[in-house]
């Protein structure tokens, strides 16, 4: 069903490719030529994977894992068998991940706002291409990209983690999780804002951006308002994924050590050497 608003902005245009080729919908959804892409790298890689799972030893849904080549492939291409169903799967997914940035920007560009939400998403994509594709180029094999499985990439990930000895002491991966932290602090509270004054006690009407000024300069002296709020939530959000892809790309490329071992230039500053 299309709401009574819906038509006046079902309008043609704003496509970056293909002009009106692709420019319709189906049912509630926008198609355009990017919609194509997207399900059409979605597919693969999905069809990839489930024939990549059948050619392994199990179908326990935590178990299935499809791993990169081995590290002697180094940047080459891999036989489908011994990593390069990954490489492919690698190849859909950031070709779907990248359409569907760019058919937001289309639908953002239909409706004439701005492009915050294509440009959140793009921070998301950065992460995963940091993680399978600039950290493997940067340490000179696609077997340092992480195996797609469910308990596999933990492992990879708690792997990765001990092989810098203690992964907490790596600063930027410090600041991503302060920044995680952070946002759902801020949506805790903005969440919380937004449902105390919309269910005001029995009689009373819903309150107004006013009084949720109030409560955050009463409770704590600074209120950032209702857009600046969000404002706000985008920033670290966005920085939490941010310092993500910069913790993994410096652990190996730029500090070969343990983690805690970098602190040494903390350790032996001058005042208490
Ligand atoms: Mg750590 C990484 C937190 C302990 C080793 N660690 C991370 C970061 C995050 C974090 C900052 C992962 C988020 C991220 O990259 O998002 N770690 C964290 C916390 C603790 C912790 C909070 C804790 O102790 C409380 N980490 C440890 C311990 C180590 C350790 C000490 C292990 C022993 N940690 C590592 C290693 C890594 C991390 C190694 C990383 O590589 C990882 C990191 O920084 O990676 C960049 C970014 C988001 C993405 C990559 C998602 C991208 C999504 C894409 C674009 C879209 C997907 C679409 C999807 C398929 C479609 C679904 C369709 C459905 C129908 C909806
Ligand atoms: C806030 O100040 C504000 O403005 C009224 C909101 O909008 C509804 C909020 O949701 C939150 C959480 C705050 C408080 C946040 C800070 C950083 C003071």
């Amino acid at each position: 069903a299309m709401l009574n608003f819906e038509k006046k902005y079902r309008v043609r245009g704003g496509t970056l490719i293909g002009g009106d080729l692709f420019d319709f919908w189906v049912g509630p959804f926008f198609v355009g030529f990017f919609g194509v892409t997207t399900i059409f790298f979605a597919t693969i890689g999905t069809a990839l994977i489930i024939y990549g799972a059948s050619l392994g030893p199990t179908w326990n849904i935590w178990q299935i894992s499809i791993a990169p080549p081995d590290l002697s492939y180094g940047l080459a291409l891999a036989p489908l068998k011994e990593g390069g169903l990954w490489q492919i799967i690698t190849m859909c997914a950031l070709g779907a991940f990248i359409s569907w940035g760019l058919r937001e920007v289309e639908i953002c560009r239909k409706l004439g706002i701005g492009l915050h939400v294509p440009f959140a998403f793009s921070v998301a994509i950065f992460a995963y291409a940091t993680l399978v594709v600039f950290r493997p180029l940067a340490l000179g094999a696609w077997g340092h990209g992480f195996p797609y499985g469910i308990i596999s990439h933990l492992d990879w990930v708690s792997n990765v983690g001990y092989q810098y000895l203690h992964f907490h002491y790596n600063p930027a991966h410090m600041i991503a999780v302060s920044f995680f932290f952070t946002t759902t602090f801020a949506l805790a509270l903005h969440g919380g804002v937004i449902l105390s004054a919309i269910n005001p006690g029995r009689g009373e009407t819903v309150k107004t951006p006013e009084i949720e000024n109030a409560f955050f300069r009463d409770v704590m002296g600074y209120s950032i308002g209702t857009i600046g709020i969000h404002r706000l939530g985008l920033f670290l959000s966005l920085s939490a994924g941010f310092w993500s892809a910069v913790c993994i790309i410096i652990s190996g490329p730029l500090w070969t050590h343990g983690w805690p071992e970098w602190w040494g230039w903390w350790l032996n500053l001058p005042i208490w050497r």
